[in-house]
């Protein structure tokens, strides 16, 4: 399905969640309008977008709204279906795709709590960190990226944060 109208995407410069969207619009190459949000006092369009999490990314297209990262991936992946194709044609190797992206989700709870917590809890976290990233690294194997020789539906989530990781396990 070809689009004609140009998405909205409502955004968190420092959210890496959000940031999985922009690297999806990036790697596809699709225009579209940013709007940045403040967290501490949200849009009525954000709340009206996502009245059920009242979190971003929020997509909007054609006048329709898409929460959730990973879900606004998979929609952007199929409407624009001409562009790089982020999630594999194989259904198993798809279904595999959204396991390891949604188990991103793990790394980023663990980040979380390293960067909220002290002590013993921060301990914790920092050993669950290591152990959630070792099982990335056997999954990535010898592969350039997860899917092989092409970047995509599991790298895109990873991205932000490895950056976060290597300061946080590095303090
Ligand atoms: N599961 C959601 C998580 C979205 C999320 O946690 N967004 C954060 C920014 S990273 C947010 O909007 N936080 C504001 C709040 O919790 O009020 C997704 O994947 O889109």
């Amino acid at each position: 399905m070809a689009s004609s109208n140009r998405p909205v995407l409502l955004s968190l410069w420092v959210s890496p969640i959000s940031q999985r969207v922009r690297i999806t619009l990036a790697e596809k190459a699709v225009e579209y309008e940013y709007k940045e949000e403040d967290v501490f006092n949200k849009s009525e369009l954000l709340l009206k977008s996502n009245p059920v999490h009242k979190k971003v990314p929020v997509l909007i297209h054609n006048s329709r709204t898409i929460c959730e990262s990973l879900v606004i991936m998979e929609y952007i992946d199929e409407v624009w279906p001409d562009k790089v194709k982020i999630l594999p044609s194989d259904p198993y190797q798809r279904a595999q795709a959204r396991f390891w992206a949604d188990f991103s989700n793990k790394v980023r709870e663990c980040g979380h709590r390293l960067w909220q917590k002290k002590g013993e809890e921060q301990e914790v976290a920092k050993k669950e960190m290591i152990e959630k990233l070792k099982l990335f690294e056997t999954e990535l194997g010898d592969k350039k990226y997860f899917g092989g020789d092409v970047f995509g539906f599991v790298d895109i989530p990873l991205v932000p944060f490895t950056s976060w990781c290597m300061s946080l396990c590095a303090s």
